[in-house]
């Protein structure tokens, strides 16, 4: 095994164990060893992760295990975020960013925001469980021109069409372009529901964002 895939694998199995301290500490050694930030999150960081939620599907494991993981991947991925960030990129342009209304699930909405402040782009993140009707009154308020919505769950991610629907009957839908995304979203339902633009991670969510305000 390289040295790059065990430090990336101490990462992972630390994240499972909910090691925050530790996954934290390996995040920045792994860094500093060479190993570009996008290959900590994508081999060490989200393949725990992915580890943890095929147990969780099975009843291997249950709500507190998978909280702990939660919490040392937010805080491996804080680690990350001034290198995922581009150097010396300025504002250029607002966006409002929430889980919608009855989902809780955060993670994958913080890698959006980093990612997009990555970009340069101003972020305002309405946190988890946002009702369709806060979304457009921010975006309203705060003149954001891209509205970003995550969900996880099937049962939440209707909501996306809501806010869509809430769009319009604000007059704004013109006048803003709203991009959805989450594990149980996909491009047929992004043309189902009329929203502007499905990605499917983060990274690329950011790069599609950025591109509204080119
Ligand atoms: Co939940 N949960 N959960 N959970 N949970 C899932 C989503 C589930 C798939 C697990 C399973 O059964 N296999 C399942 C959903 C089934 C379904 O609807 N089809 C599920 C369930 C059922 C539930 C509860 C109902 C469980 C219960 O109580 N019985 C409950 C619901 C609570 C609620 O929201 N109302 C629940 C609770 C929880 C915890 C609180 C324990 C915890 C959340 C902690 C937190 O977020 N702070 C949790 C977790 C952690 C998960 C899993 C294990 C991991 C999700 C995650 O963070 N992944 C998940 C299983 C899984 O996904 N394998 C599961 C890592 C994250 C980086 O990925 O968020 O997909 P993700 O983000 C990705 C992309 O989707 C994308 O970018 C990221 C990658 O770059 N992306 C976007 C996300 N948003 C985007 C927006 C964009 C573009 C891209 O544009 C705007």
């Amino acid at each position: 095994m390289s040295d790059n895939s065990s430090i990336l694998n101490e990462i992972s199995e630390n994240l499972q164990k909910g090691k925050a301290k530790v996954v934290k500490e390996l995040v920045q050694q792994a860094v500093e060893s060479g190993i570009s930030p996008e290959t900590v999150l994508k081999d060490g960081l989200l393949v725990g992760m992915n580890i943890i939620g095929e147990k969780f599907k099975v009843n291997e494991v249950y709500v507190p295990e998978v909280l702990v993981a939660a919490r040392a991947m937010n805080m491996g991925a804080q680690v990350l975020k001034p290198y995922l960030e581009e150097a010396g990129v300025k504002a250029v342009g607002k966006v409002v960013l929430g889980t919608v209304q009855g989902d809780l699930h955060d993670i994958g909405k913080n890698l959006v925001k980093m990612m997009l402040e990555g970009k340069g782009l101003e972020v305002i993140d309405l946190g988890v469980d946002v009702p369709p009707e806060k979304f457009i009154q921010t975006a309203i308020d705060e003149n954001c021109k891209v509205i970003c919505c995550s969900a996880l769950l099937t049962t939440t991610m209707g909501v996306m069409a809501d806010v869509i629907q809430k769009a319009e009957e604000a007059g704004i839908r013109d006048q803003v372009k709203i991009m959805i995304g989450g594990a149980p979203v996909d491009q047929a339902f992004c043309e189902k529901i009329g929203a502007d633009a499905y990605t499917p991670d983060a990274a690329s969510c950011a790069d599609v964002a950025a591109g509204f305000f080119a």
